[in-house]
């Protein structure tokens, strides 16, 4: 393991994002899993953490961060995920599209489209990049829609036009769902629906789409990520499947820090 020094260099700190994310609980599970019980994890948010991963690698300063894949962090910085020889991140997640109960019956255009609607990590990206660049959310998906015509006819063949219907998606402010609540919100827009886009925190983000307070969303990463929250609340939605597959949780570390697996983070 390494005599590099780096929990001290990073004052046995690892750098997280908002408490309730699963990568928060997958990150627990690991520091228990590594006996790190020295190391503390400290919950921020996602723009902090990108914030602090940014100006450490200014600095050529060590950092580890609770990073995930799709994320523009990996087009911006050379990264690396440290490996997770026990496993505590799982292996990987499917990103689904979960709906409340009735929608079907209520809005089945709006329920077929969600249905419809997969895509890949680098389309993802592409948007989350445009957006880290200062492209407000709504604007540049707008204009990813408008040049991915042919992926979004996909998604939205055989669906019919609505005059005005009333449609309410819930969100993290993870970059990642930032990113895809807003593609999607606007294919409805562009469907005729009047759409909301919620932003909550995780819990009530899974428990307003449980309850049929919110029409749906877009961000539950199964079966790792969001397994305790897919065990309470999974009896009371309907899941439609993966919209993106191949999403990626663990701890993150720019190439330059001369570590790479959990296991070299001294105790
Ligand atoms: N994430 C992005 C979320 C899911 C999407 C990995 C930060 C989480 O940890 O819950």
């Amino acid at each position: 393991s390494s005599s590099g020094g780096f929990g001290e260099e990073v004052d046995y700190t690892i750098t997280g994002i908002d408490a309730g994310a699963g990568i928060m609980s997958q990150t627990d599970q690991a520091i228990e899993d590594y006996n790190l019980s020295n190391w503390n994890l400290q919950a921020s948010s996602g723009a902090a953490m990108t914030s602090a991963l940014g100006d450490a690698i200014a600095n050529e300063e060590p950092i580890i961060v609770t990073g995930w894949t799709p994320h523009w962090k990996f087009a911006e910085y050379d990264l690396k995920y440290l490996e997770d020889p026990e496993g505590s991140y799982g292996d990987g997640d499917d990103i689904h599209t979960v709906v409340r109960q009735g929608l079907e019956e209520d809005l089945p255009g709006a329920y077929q489209f969600l249905d419809q609607f997969q895509w890949e990590a680098s389309n993802m990206e592409e948007i989350m990049v445009e957006i880290q660049d200062g492209t407000e959310p709504a604007e540049a998906a707008a204009a990813w829609v408008d040049e991915n015509e042919d992926m979004v006819s996909e998604w939205t063949d055989g669906v019919e036009e609505v005059d005005g219907e009333a449609i309410e998606l819930v969100y993290v402010a993870w970059d990642s769902e930032i990113a895809s609540t807003n593609v999607v919100g606007e294919v409805l827009t562009d469907l005729g629906y009047d759409v909301t886009l919620t932003q909550l925190e995780a819990g009530p983000m899974f428990a307003a789409v449980a309850d049929g307070e919110a029409d749906g969303m877009v961000s539950g990463w199964f079966p790792n990520t969001h397994a305790s929250q897919m065990e309470e609340y999974g009896d009371s939605y309907e899941d439609l499947g993966p919209n993106l597959e191949g999403a990626i949780t663990g701890l993150v570390v720019p190439e330059y820090m001369d570590i790479e697996s959990i296991e070299d983070l001294e105790s």
